[in-house]
């Protein structure tokens, strides 16, 4: 983490991976975030599952293995353990104690699942653990996770993904759609300012866990949609010159200087189908909000 860290802050411009958002604190937060009433994505992803649910299952299968990448609280999840015969769970999530806390809840509330946990940086690459039976597997990618990656960067991780998985395996993956610039804006900078917190919250962990001499106060939140990229832009701003320093290593700030901290790619269904179909994904159906808010993709596996 260190060495990313402190590539990405010497770098120009300045960024980190939005990875380093999720420690405990800010786990906490995004769950936070998703009963924003402007934070749309979670609730309206959760209304199309629930509504697509019965086809989902007949896609599915009986006694799938299911995947989920980013399972961070395993709530959306239940929707597809309860309606699905699945005999086998595997939670992937960065945030090693959330993860263990929630797949643990998940092993309690149903006696019947075979449940795993992997703590793990999915965004280096997948790999089934052993142990994971890989007849009949579909993987969850929920949330829109998708969407911190460029899509360059999606699609080489969909063919790490497809190399992973047998032919014919399913891919449910959410994928929040381009809107209203006014609505896509407000949902990054609620009036609460909870996103505004866990954004910063990354200057707590990198002062806490890295040693970092920075200070949340000297930083504020900035988020606004990038039409040429179709990406909303996380950033922290520098409100003033500064010097930050680490052991030897000194980094300086203009005032108004950012790092970048997260984008959010915002895709049209076409686009996303096309991204997944260069990646050797086909797919098989695909379910939206009357307001054409968010969609969820069910994807599978081609054999090339
Ligand atoms: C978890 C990456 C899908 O991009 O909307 C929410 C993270 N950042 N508010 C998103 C996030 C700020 C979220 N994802």
């Amino acid at each position: 983490m260190a060495q990313e860290v402190i590539a990405g802050l010497s770098s120009r411009p300045k960024y980190c991976s939005p990875k380093y958002l999720y420690d405990q604190k800010g786990s906490e937060l995004f769950e936070k975030i998703c009963e924003l009433p402007e934070y749309y994505p979670t609730r309206t992803e959760e209304a199309i599952l629930r509504q697509a649910m019965p086809e989902i299952a007949e896609l599915a299968g009986k006694d799938a293995t299911l995947v989920e990448l980013g399972s961070g609280a395993s709530r959306k999840v239940r929707l597809l353990l309860e309606s699905l015969s699945v005999r086998c769970y595997l939670g992937v999530d960065i945030s090693r104690d959330f993860l263990v806390s929630s797949t643990r809840r998940l092993a309690a509330d149903y006696p019947w699942l075979e449940v795993h946990a992997a703590c793990a940086d999915f965004t280096r690459g997948v790999a089934l653990p052993e142990g994971i039976s890989p007849k009949r597997l579909v993987t969850f990618f929920p949330g829109s996770s998708i969407g911190n990656f460029t899509p360059e960067a999606a699609e080489r991780f969909l063919i790490s993904l497809r190399r992973c998985l047998p032919t014919g395996s399913g891919l449910l993956v959410g994928v929040d759609l381009l809107k209203d610039h006014a609505i896509l804006e407000s949902a990054y900078n609620d009036a609460d300012g909870i996103t505004a917190e866990f954004n910063l919250n990354l200057l707590d962990r990198l002062r806490k866990e890295l040693g970092f001499d920075i200070e949340r106060e000297g930083f504020s939140h900035r988020a606004f949609f990038n039409e040429r990229q179709s990406r909303i832009e996380m950033h922290l701003d520098s409100r003033d010159f500064q010097v930050l320093s680490l052991n030897t290593k000194s980094i300086r700030f203009r005032k108004g200087e950012s790092i970048h901290t997260e984008n959010s790619y915002k895709y049209s269904i076409p686009g996303f189908q096309r991204l997944a179909g260069r990646a050797g994904f086909s797919s098989r159906r695909v379910w939206f909000d009357d307001d054409g808010l968010f969609s969820i993709h069910y994807l599978i596996s081609s054999s090339r």
